[in-house]
């Protein structure tokens, strides 16, 4: 193991560099550096080889050109135990750099600014740093290479050990980081300039690099468990308020499970535009939902649909939300993990965060839902990914087809339509029944219809008689259907398209329901 003697620091992001150079001196390292880590080392009364003394030449064109030269990567690229690489480089008076310490222009800060120009973005491209990571990185066996500010301390203590060298193995590693370092950084600029060329059809299409455009905001404390790790990742390009774009005022942090109910909870609110809604959800299925006249009728409502399951549960609104409204939500019988609205009053906000220091307050602003720039909605399966469009379909009173003896009345077509609107947001197999813009039932993620069917009339507890049905998928059998029936439900809306549509419907005109197909399904895994 050789000695490191000589090394070159080149970092935009400079804590820790004092530092870090007053150890490497302890060892009696020679300092080459650029312009503006030079500076402030000599400020610190730390000596240093300007970079213009080693390469002969100028720095240029505002550093573009400073550290791009021979002597710099002949320095660093020759093999310490190749003698013809020894002698070349001598013969042209280049000595050996054993160590780069180098971190890069700014180019994510730079772009993440409002106001940024293109030309700035540019500009804060590096070449010269990422060059030499590289190349120290190629040569690992002989040259340390350096690009995390948070490895100064751990680097001198292992030279401490080694009497100023480094093991192979460390400064392999250390390489193995020096790549992941460049890549990432090529890869946002890419993303960057993709985002700027790439034409509203081209981001629209599915390309190849689909991931590409997602960027980690943060690690999760963990997963849907606790033994599994977990981070959340945005799309570069938010087109519309979702559950990515919100604004946390208060509370604890997100949660893996919050992220996921709060996306189901939103994403099923923001269906609704004519009046307000509120939705309560549980594991990502809603257990409450309603839609009123005022906001705080439609969240007391959402509420009662499933008193007992809301325990614990996540609650978004269409509306801003006023006092009234706050006052229920943090109604100590009440425990509500997070609520997600377009906007508070101030007094509802001040209600809200006095209820609890951790219930999470997010604000998303006004909601709408971009059907011009849907996205796609993915799924991860073992070894690969399933991507889809995004389930936008729409289905109006006009999209009905009533396919039994009875129509439906102007009430029960609403309440259809109402139920239509949240069956698409249950779990398969779902049923929801509703009466009077009110879910009373949700039948969730059963393996048969029926089943779902007997659950939803179990949480309506008599509620849903006169009531109506909503089915995601169609009926294979009249056998739920029945079972509706029994339970005093009136009228029910589903896709159609069994082999047995005959028999359901018969079943339907014998037991005096009223049927409408929407010709669409809505399942959802
Ligand atoms: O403009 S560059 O692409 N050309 C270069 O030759 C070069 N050499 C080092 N950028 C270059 N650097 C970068 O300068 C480093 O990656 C580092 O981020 C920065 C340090 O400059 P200073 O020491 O002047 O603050």
């Amino acid at each position: 193991m050789s000695k490191i003697k000589r090394a070159l620091l080149s970092v935009s992001d400079k804590e820790g560099i004092v530092d870090f150079a007053a150890g490497l001196k302890e060892f009696g390292v020679e300092i080459i550096s650029t312009g503006g880590t030079g500076k402030l080392l000599k400020e610190n009364d730390i000596e240093v080889t300007d970079i213009d003394q080693v390469t002969d030449f100028p720095e240029m064109m505002n550093g573009r050109v400073k550290t791009l030269h021979p002597a710099v990567h002949g320095g660093i690229l020759a093999v310490r135990d190749n003698d013809e690489h020894l002698k070349e480089i001598a013969a042209q008076n280049i000595e050996p750099i054993d160590l780069v310490v180098c971190n890069l222009y700014p180019f994510a800060e730079t772009i993440a600014k409002d106001d940024v120009t293109l030309e700035e973005a540019i500009e804060n491209i590096d070449i010269g740093g990422p060059t030499m990571i590289r190349s120290a990185a190629k040569n690992n066996n002989d040259v340390a290479v350096v690009v995390d500010t948070a490895d100064y301390d751990e680097l001198l203590a292992e030279m401490k050990v080694g009497s100023g060298a480094l093991t192979k193995t460390k400064k392999l590693k250390l390489a193995y980081k020096a790549f992941h370092h460049t890549a990432e950084y090529d890869q946002r600029i890419q993303k960057y300039l993709g985002e700027i060329v790439m034409d509203e059809e081209e981001k629209q299409q599915l390309p190849e690099t689909l991931l590409d455009r997602y960027d980690k905001r943060e690690d999760l404390r963990y997963g849907e468990n606790p033994h599994q790790k977990a981070a959340f990742y945005l799309e570069a390009e938010q087109n519309e308020p979702s559950i990515s774009t919100a604004e946390k005022l208060h509370g604890k942090g997100m949660s893996y499970n919050n992220i996921n109910d709060t996306d189901g909870a939103l994403e099923l609110v923001k269906e609704f535009e004519a009046k307000p809604a509120a939705a309560v959800i549980k594991h990502a299925n809603p257990c409450g939902m309603a839609t009123a006249n005022t906001l705080k009728d439609a969240f007391v409502n959402a509420h009662a649909g499933d008193p007992l399951s809301a325990f614990g549960s996540i609650v978004a609104v269409n509306r801003k939300i006023d006092a009234e409204t706050a006052k229920e939500i943090a109604d100590q019988d009440k425990f509500i993990e997070v609520v997600i609205a377009p906007d508070y009053e101030e007094e509802a906000l001040e209600i809200l965060k006095a209820r609890s220091e951790k219930m999470r307050i997010l604000k998303t602003g006004e909601l709408s839902i971009n059907r011009e720039k849907p996205g796609y909605s993915m799924k991860k399966v073992t070894g690969g990914l399933l991507v889809q469009d995004r389930d936008l379909a729409q289905t109006a009173a006009e999209d009905l087809k009533v396919v039994t003896e009875k129509a439906p009345t102007e009430e029960q077509i609403k309440d259809l339509l109402f139920s239509w609107k949240v069956v698409k947001h249950v779990k398969s197999n779902a049923i929801v029944m509703a009466k009077d813009e009110m879910v009373v039932g949700v039948g969730a993620g059963q393996m048969s219809r029926v089943d779902s069917m007997i659950i939803a009339g179990r949480k309506a507890e008599g509620r849903q008689e006169g009531g109506v049905v909503a089915s995601d998928a169609f009926f294979p059998f009249p056998d739920a259907v029945e079972k509706a029936a029994e339970l005093g439900i009136k009228a029910i809306i589903q896709p159609g398209g069994s082999i047995r549509d005959e028999k359901v419907i018969a079943a339907c005109n014998k037991l005096g329901i009223a049927m409408v197909f929407t010709g669409k399904r809505h399942f959802r895994h």
